[in-house]
């Protein structure tokens, strides 16, 4: 049996306590190895460890920082198809996919990489003479990342690379479901030069490792993805110490249909956008609020399409939708199912858990009738249950689109440029897509929500360094003498 171990000051360690935990293949219920479980101490040795090496990181010079990232993204490209197979075993979620999430965060880690030659700040001109005013970048300190099972290995890259070659030194917590991917891109970022110290890995419960890491008193910031209840409750437990925190939580999101739109491009939009990782995604297309007039041609052809999706093993090519990741993941939308029915919704599709293998599979289900009251249109269900409501027109779409808590990602198919506009500008999400589905974002573009699927932090992107760094402004008086802002002028 592989045994994963703690990565602590540079060494892979057992946890002080022998602790240890099962880490299952979703789709054959096959143990694929044994993790080592964090204790309190473990927790308070690493922030000591990220503490330690934050002085030498931080003042390394960033395009020497960008070296190592270089270096990693290389090795992710050489190890794409090994990790993405890796990652189909741990997560379950089929090869293609498994890809563009090693994908990911080889696209993250390179755009990372070629900050260390901007983290720009900005000039200005002073209002007296002989003064000289600029912004300058500073890392957090040490950083807490907590990251979820669904993106194994792109989200603990969208938040570590950026946080790295920020100047940072880090805690990383990822998943108890899915670690394995996080250790090897530790691994990788060992290999390529990565320091000891400077970046940490604990794994364990989240009420005893993630609740260490976001109390202890040296870490400066905590970077979180995941449920909204966990990231109202780091929110709450942080601000008592005024650290920086930033959460991408969940998402209801819409696909608009409007009536002019091409119906057979949005069935492939809603179909990649509601099953595609068997819809544990937080950018996942949970709602299809479909124009009145085309609604039932949408319906059938949006129900034959999905009734030939395939359901096994991700690492057979011909295989379209995976497991989901766990029993309670399972037994959690099978019960939204039968909320969803006892609310008048029609259950046309789908709805039964279903073992084609051993795992934990369930048939992509689709409600119609559905009314933006009900539950199952409200509340993130995390799985491959899509929800279509009937709206009259534009205005209607939005208001329901808008009528939820979330505000991710959100999509609009329509051949008519003023419905797009209308949808970008009134549309409360992070992202709208026109003609495309709710899920793919690109990491070079801000991600992030409004509502309560965040706090406003963007990650990726520019906003990535954002998240990473406080900005000091420096005033340079070369003048000789005292000059007063506001005053002398
Ligand atoms: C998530 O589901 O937590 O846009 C992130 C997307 C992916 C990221 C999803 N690039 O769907």
């Amino acid at each position: 049996m592989k045994e994963y171990k703690l990565f602590i000051d540079g060494e892979w360690i057992r946890s002080s306590d022998g602790q240890t935990f099962d880490d299952v293949d979703p789709t054959t219920l096959e143990l694929i190895g044994k993790l080592q479980k964090a204790s309190l101490e473990d927790v308070n040795s690493a922030v000591d460890s990220a503490d330690h090496a934050f002085e030498k990181w931080s003042s390394t010079p960033a395009p020497q920082r960008a070296k190592i990232l270089f270096r990693a993204a290389r090795m992710l490209e050489e190890r794409k198809e090994e990790l993405a197979r890796l990652l189909t075993v741990e997560m379950g979620k089929v090869l293609k996919e498994a890809r563009g999430d090693v994908q990911e965060a080889i696209d993250i880690t390179y755009y990372a990489a070629g900050e260390g030659r901007r983290l720009f700040g900005e000039t200005t001109p002073s209002e007296l003479p002989d003064k000289f005013c600029m912004t300058i970048r500073r890392p957090l300190g040490v950083v807490g990342l907590i990251t979820p099972w669904n993106f194994p290995i792109a989200i603990p890259a969208w938040k570590i690379m950026p946080a790295l070659i920020s100047g940072n030194t880090l805690v990383l917590k990822p998943a108890s479901d899915t670690p394995i991917l996080s250790i090897e891109l530790v691994k990788i970022l060992e290999k390529a030069g990565l320091p000891g110290g400077v970046l940490n890995l604990v794994m364990g419960e989240g009420n005893i490792v993630g609740s260490a890491i976001v109390h202890h008193p040296k870490i400066r910031a905590v970077s979180f993805t995941g449920s909204l209840d966990t990231g109202k409750w780091i929110l709450g437990e942080a601000a008592k110490e005024m650290k920086k925190v930033s959460l991408e939580l969940g998402g209801k999101n819409p696909i608009i249909v409007m009536d002019d739109a091409d119906l057979d491009l949005a069935v492939d939009g809603i179909i990649w956008g509601g099953f595609g990782t068997t819809g544990q995604r937080c950018t996942a297309a949970s709602r299809v609020i479909a124009h009145e007039k085309i609604i039932m041609e949408l319906q059938a052809k949006l129900i034959k399409r999905t009734k030939a999706l395939r359901l096994g093993n991700g690492l057979l090519e011909n295989v379209d939708v995976g497991p989901v990741i766990n029993n309670s993941q399972l037994q959690k939308i099978n019960k939204y199912v039968d909320i969803g029915k006892n609310e008048g919704a029609n259950l046309v599709l789908g709805g039964k858990i279903t073992k084609p293998l051993p795992g934990y599979f369930f048939e992509p289900t689709i409600f119609t009738d559905v009314t933006p009251d009900m539950r199952i249109a409200r509340e993130e269900i995390f799985g491959p249950v899509v929800s279509i409501i009937s709206a009259s027109g534009l205005d209607e779409a939005i208001g329901i689109a808008n009528s939820v808590e979330y505000g991710l990602s959100s999509s609009i198919y329509t051949a008519n440029i003023r419905n797009a506009f209308k949808a970008i500008e009134n549309i409360e999400a992070g992202i709208t897509y026109i003609n495309a589905s709710t899920i793919g974002a690109e990491t070079h573009l801000p991600f992030g929500g409004v509502k309560s699927t965040g706090n406003g932090t963007r990650e990726a992107g520019t906003t990535a360094i954002e998240e990473f760094t406080e900005i000091k402004t420096v005033y340079i008086d070369y003048s000789g003498k005292l000059q007063k802002a506001q005053i002398d002028v």
